[in-house]
């Protein structure tokens, strides 16, 4: 066992105050979506967030939230972003092609811009199981999405690129 080294350790605190942060969030399924958000908000809120430095956009769908992050993203307003949804498996295929295009587009957003995106969209097969995520039994994954938003947010500004980040898209367009 290596005992010697002592590497230094890199973390995000999780203070809150001074950051600032944009909510995105799907009006499908709001009786779930809307109390991830609210445990979201109590993340925030609890670890020093101000109003003023949160910012909430109602979308229509789960589908939505990949565009609406990117844009988020592009304003260079916000430190991290919190995409919340609630897909819930019906008898169709459309389930998978919402989740499946949801997740990709979210993360392609924060690859694309490197503004943290975290992915609270909850993906499950009943309303039984989306009830007991959002709240309502054990956890909140909102409450645990505010966290993680505050970790990405701190450890973004210490690990600042050394040189501005082109997106593919912005090296294209200047070919
Ligand atoms: N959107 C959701 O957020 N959750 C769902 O469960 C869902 N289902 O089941 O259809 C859903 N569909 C709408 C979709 O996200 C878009 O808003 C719509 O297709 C318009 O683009």
């Amino acid at each position: 066992m290596a005992d010697k080294l002592q590497p230094l350790r890199i973390s995000g605190e999780l203070t809150a105050r001074g950051l600032r942060f944009a909510i995105a969030v799907s009006r499908f399924n709001s009786f779930i979506t809307e109390r991830l958000l609210a445990a979201a908000l109590d993340a925030l809120e609890r670890s020093g967030a101000q109003s003023n430095d949160v910012n909430v956009v109602h979308v229509p769908g789960a589908f939505e939230l990949p565009l609406t992050a990117k844009k988020l993203a592009l304003t260079d307003k916000y430190d991290a972003l919190i995409a919340i949804g609630c897909v819930l498996r019906g008898e169709t295929a459309h389930y998978d092609y919402v989740c499946s295009e949801t997740s990709r587009g979210l993360q392609l957003a924060q690859m694309d811009t490197g503004v943290p995106v975290i992915f609270c969209v909850l993906t499950c097969d009943t309303l039984e199981q989306a009830i007991d995520r959002a709240g309502l039994k054990g956890g909140n994954k909102g409450f645990e999405a505010g966290v993680a938003a505050i970790e990405m947010a701190r450890l973004s500004r210490k690990l600042k690129p050394a040189r501005p980040v082109r997106s593919a898209a912005t090296k294209a367009r200047r070919k």
